[in-house]
């Protein structure tokens, strides 16, 4: 009799966990995807996996709710205790939706990896976000009560509540049998729920996935015209920025320009990140994205009003800094072609000694643009009408080498340059100024060395430190011989390096956190690291230092 009272309350406990997991689970889906405003688009298979997923994870937790609400909650009455289990489910649940410090978002499961994201943390990174942290754990216990603690008060009733005028056992059976049920009809429902939202309520999603690589920084996938980074959309689609595995650091994705008055525009991050974050973007017109840490990452949307049979650059765009300009303007027409240049490779200047043209291709589409009275400009085809405008192609100035001779030599991070044995883009080039030529490259495909952006050298220029600016290393190579010595880990996106004058100690500014780390003569320890981070300014990104106190970018 013992054994089996046993076996039941360990039964009871298991029903109400998968109850509390699976349906908790499910209504944060349908409220991060409908309610909240954010996005889903896809089938009913695509949130049936991720909820499935998502509701074994929190498993274990709704275990620990159910077992530490009913043993504490043991001298309470039914509603008491729900609220108890449900509440504590909702704090453990919770701190999965809180950024988290230096983890990757895919290793997190959980319903809202769509707003993930991770500011980068040092201990003071992390003292700065605490209180933001905190709301929103509370917040999302809240919204985890709306389901937990309604399904805990019939579930506890149903399974733990002892009304000696039964026979307990007698009771137990059918009621474990109607919470079964329940639980197949409460998780149908919020798959249904879910499925249904994203088929009325949800808009396609255009990924962008962050990468490394010169031009295609924010890759699209597609190719257009030689970019990958623009994405054509319907008004009310969605675009997500996909901090993932083709990137080793940390960025943003920040509105540079959009169509005046936009809703919900312009769009931002507190904190450089990894994981996903995405935008609805619902009036037609063009929107154009940048990396804060690395502002040569640039990403375009172009919303088409579907009522015209151009493409819609929109009335106005207004810019990242107040100013409002008409889209057929000749700011306009730059920033645009700007966006086509250094987002496509082959649109690149590439000078030679005996000269060259340079002759850059746009989208060959139409496009509408309006004038400073609202007037619609049609422009037919845009690769035509550039190369109209900017007096395309454009004959390039032959290269050559300066006229005297230098001492010594200027070495130069050529960071786009691709090399064999190697992913990563990045090497560093050495000059002989005594003859202008070009007699060493360091690409350390042993290290992958990836996007090498600043170098410095220490006292008796023995040794060359590069820093990884899409990465989280600092480099440290013999000058002569081009041999690795030691490759640090630093912490994120680290921008410019130099030594201090007085002890040969070197000053690394970390773009992605904020602050500058101080290493030992040739790199070989971290001695501390200087924040330049204040709670004034929580968001400010360091690129270059100067000792001892470092500048902001
Ligand atoms: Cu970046």
């Amino acid at each position: 009799m013992t054994t089996r009272i046993g076996w039941g309350r360990i039964r009871g406990v298991l029903v109400l966990a998968v109850l509390l997991a699976f349906c908790t689970v499910g209504w944060e889906h349908v409220y991060h995807s409908a309610i909240s405003g954010g996005s889903v688009g896809g089938s009913i298979d695509d949130h049936l996996a991720p909820m499935l997923r998502d509701g074994l994870v929190a498993l274990p937790l709704a275990v620990v709710a159910v077992v530490g609400g009913l043993w504490f909650g043991r001298r309470f009455t039914t509603p008491g205790r729900a609220a108890l289990v449900a509440g504590v489910f909702g704090l453990l649940l919770a701190p999965s939706v809180v950024p988290h410090a230096h983890g990757s978002a895919s290793a997190v499961a959980g319903p809202h990896a769509a707003h993930l994201h991770g500011p980068v943390g040092t201990a003071g990174v992390q003292g700065a976000v605490s209180v933001a942290s905190l709301l929103h754990i509370l917040r999302e216990a809240l919204i985890a009560q709306v389901a937990a603690l309604p399904l805990m008060l019939v579930g506890l009733a149903l399974l733990f509540s002892r009304p000696r005028s039964l026979p307990r056992l007698g009771l137990r059976r059918p009621a474990t049998a109607v919470v079964a049920v329940a639980v197949t009809v409460l998780a149908c429902t919020g798959v249904s729920l879910a499925g249904a939202t994203s088929a009325t309520a949800a808009s396609p999603v255009h990924t962008l996935q962050l990468t490394d690589n010169p031009g295609n920084w924010f890759d699209s996938g597609t190719d257009i015209a030689g970019t990958r980074s623009l994405v054509v959309m319907q008004p009310a689609d969605t675009v997500r920025f996909v901090v993932g595995t083709d990137t080793n650091t940390v960025h943003t994705a920040s509105s540079l320009l959009w169509p005046t008055g936009a809703a919900g525009l312009p769009f931002d991050q507190p904190h450089a990140y990894r994981g996903q974050e995405e935008v609805q973007l619902t009036t037609p017109g063009l929107y154009v994205f940048v990396c804060k840490l690395h502002p040569f990452m640039l990403a375009a949307a172009i919303v088409d009003d579907p009522a015209t049979p151009e493409l819609d650059l929109g009335q106005k765009m207004t810019l990242i800094s107040g100013l409002t300009v008409p889209t057929a303007s000749d700011l306009a027409f730059r920033l645009l072609r700007a966006f086509f240049v250094i987002t496509n490779p082959h649109n690149y200047q590439v000078y030679a000694p005996t000269g060259s043209t340079w002759d850059p291709v746009y989208p060959a589409v139409p496009v509408l643009a309006h004038d400073q009275s609202g007037n619609p400009v049609s422009v037919p085809d845009l690769n035509a009408a550039f190369q109209s405008y900017f007096h395309e192609p454009v004959t390039l100035a032959p290269a050559i080498p300066p006229t005297g001779h230098g001492v010594g030599q200027v070495w130069i991070d050529t960071e786009y340059e691709q090399t064999a044995h190697k992913t990563k883009p990045g090497t560093a080039t050495a000059v002989e100024t005594s003859n202008w030529t070009v007699s060493r490259k360091v690409a350390l495909p042993s290290v992958n060395m990836n996007n090498p952006h600043n170098m410095w050298t220490d006292r008796s220029q023995s040794v060359i430190y590069d820093t990884q600016w899409f990465d989280n290393k600092l480099t440290v190579f013999d000058r002569k011989t081009g041999a690795l010595i030691r490759n640090v880990t630093v912490g994120e996106a680290p921008a410019h390096v130099m030594t201090r004058v007085d002890t040969d100690q070197v000053h690394v500014s970390m773009n992605g956190e904020g602050d500058i780390v101080e290493l030992s003569p040739l790199a070989t320890r971290i001695d501390r690291r200087i924040q330049t981070r204040t709670p004034a300014t929580p968001g400010s990104r360091t690129h270059t230092g100067c000792p001892p106190t470092g500048t902001r970018w």
